[in-house]
């Protein structure tokens, strides 16, 4: 592995190690005079189209949604020189076409995408295109549940040491955006659809944090998804490092096909890597061990420990100091949406869990409580098996509270096994939640669907929801 001693800028706070870009990665790619189109215009095709156009690149964007329907994302790259083909997808519109970059929520059946496959036209995500022109080193977070906490956690340890470091990829903020500048890391949250289409995406470290199913309105089979995930190892090499998670039995079979050093988290002790018990989590490396405390740690759950466990075998990764990790831990607050605690009223505490968008998320969620819990579920059914969730709804769910579209199918799969009810919509479920309510409760909005049905995403239904709480 090449490393530099103490040559970055954490200087002689201590030995520190990191990776340097090796000679031959990185080499970016000519695109001056290439004809490039974008496919989709939401946030990672604006910045990309933006990218492409510094880079000498000839820009066209497609999007299926309308003029009318794009209007702010087309002002954002207005007096570029870009051609727009909206409101449609057609292959004439390939023509000539060299390279194409879709956005990770352009499905692979996508008229343009299996038209580019179909004439031999490269297809690239977005990640793939910045991994070629970043130089700083990455850390790769993907797995179905934890991916921002974990993400978040790295990049606050990275920068407490120092080291000049963006957080970017599904988290918000595309990768693409960070090109322009000169990182000494980046953290950057990937998502299956992100990792669909890379090749040389290459980050120094990956972490597969677990695999349930979700998305399964996107890929044919569960399988599909978790070939998807595993493509985030696919570039590294022997000088490279996967974090693995040893209790997650799909990611911890990665440990054998990946060429990279495997350094792994999990809940039993082991001779070399991270594990929890009694109130801390230990690491355990060659030459030592270091003991993180939890007991001032805000972010609750079984589900937190093992993104914190995850954090710091990563961290270790890099020889972030123990009291700077220890710091950051302790002082994290944990993220909106993700079990964010809302209010108390009347002895009964109000939890928005919006981005618990598949059955995985919501099994840990409600593994974090102890009282009864009143859960408020539905919207746009992802194709994921509701039934996975019987034995946490029979343990912990005094009252199951069903809005949205995916409503009836719930129902069919978990009514049975708890008082449940149907509502009209999120602010009913509210009312009915608190009705339903006795001091020691918690209610807990944790969807196991996506927002689409009702809300613009995630985010706009859980302020909806911590609104509606707060006026009660
Ligand atoms: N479009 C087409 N044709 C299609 C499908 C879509 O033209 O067949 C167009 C749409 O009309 C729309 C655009 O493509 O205008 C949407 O592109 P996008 O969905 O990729 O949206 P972005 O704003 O670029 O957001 C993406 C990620 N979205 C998805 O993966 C669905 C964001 O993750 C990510 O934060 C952002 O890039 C920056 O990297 C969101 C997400 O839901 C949070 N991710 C999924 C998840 O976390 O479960 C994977």
């Amino acid at each position: 592995m090449q490393y530099a001693e103490g040559s970055n800028k954490t200087g002689s706070l201590f030995p520190a190690y990191c990776f340097l870009p090796t000679a031959d990665w990185n080499l970016g790619m000519e695109l001056r005079g290439k004809k490039v189109m974008v496919l989709g215009l939401a946030r990672t095709g604006s910045e990309t189209a933006r990218f492409l156009v510094r880079r000498g690149a000839d820009v066209l964007v497609s999007d299926c949604k309308s003029e009318a329907e794009l209007r702010r994302e087309k002002e954002f790259l207005s007096g570029l020189p870009i051609r727009f083909f909206l409101g449609g997808e057609k292959t004439s519109w390939l023509e000539g076409v060299d390279l194409l970059i879709a956005s990770p929520g352009v499905p692979a059946e996508n008229p343009l995408l299996q038209g580019a496959r179909k004439r031999g036209i490269e297809v690239v995500s977005e990640i793939e295109l910045a991994c070629r022109f970043l130089r700083a080193p990455l850390v790769a977070i993907t797995g179905t549940n934890g991916k921002s906490t974990t993400t978040t956690l790295i990049g606050e340890m990275l920068k407490a040491i120092g080291l000049k470091t963006f957080v970017g990829g599904n988290i918000g903020a595309p990768l693409i955006g960070f090109v322009a500048e000169d990182w000494d890391w980046g953290v950057v949250e990937v998502s299956s659809f992100q990792l669909e289409w890379v090749k040389e995406f290459r980050p120094r470290i990956a972490a597969l944090l677990n695999l349930t199913e979700d998305h399964l309105d996107r890929y044919a089979d569960f399988s599909s998804y978790c070939e998807a995930k595993e493509r985030i190892f696919n570039a590294q090499t022997d000088e490279d490092i996967a974090v693995l998670n040893r209790d997650d039995p799909l990611a911890w079979s990665m440990r054998e096909r990946v060429r990279s050093r495997v350094i792994s988290f999990g809940w039993a002790e082991v001779r070399e890597g991270v594990y929890a018990k009694q109130g801390e989590i230990v690491w355990r490396g060659e030459h030592g061990q270091e003991r993180f405390p939890l007991s001032r740690v805000k972010i609750q759950g079984v589900h937190n420990v093992e993104n914190l466990m995850a954090a710091i075998a990563v961290a270790k990764s890099v020889s972030v100091p123990a009291e700077i990790i220890q710091r950051v831990i302790e002082e994290f607050p944990g993220l909106e949406h993700r079990l964010e605690y809302v209010r108390e009223k009347n002895g009964v505490r109000f939890y928005n869990d919006s981005k618990g968008t598949n059955v995985g998320a919501v099994a840990k969620s409600l593994a974090s409580f102890s009282s009864p819990v009143i859960l408020i579920a539905g919207g746009v059914d992802k194709g994921g098996e509701y039934r996975i969730l019987a034995g946490e709804i029979k343990r912990q769910v005094k009252k199951l509270i069903l809005f949205g579209a995916a409503k009836e199918k719930i129902r069919s799969a978990l009514g049975h096994l708890t008082e449940t009810a149907v509502v009209e919509n999120l602010e009913a479920a509210v009312q009915e939640a608190y009705r339903s309510s006795r001091p020691g409760d918690v209610v807990l909005l944790s969807p196991a669907c996506s927002s689409f049905d009702m809300f613009q995403n995630y985010a706009e239904r859980g302020k909806v929801f911590r609104t509606l709480v707060q006026n009660l």
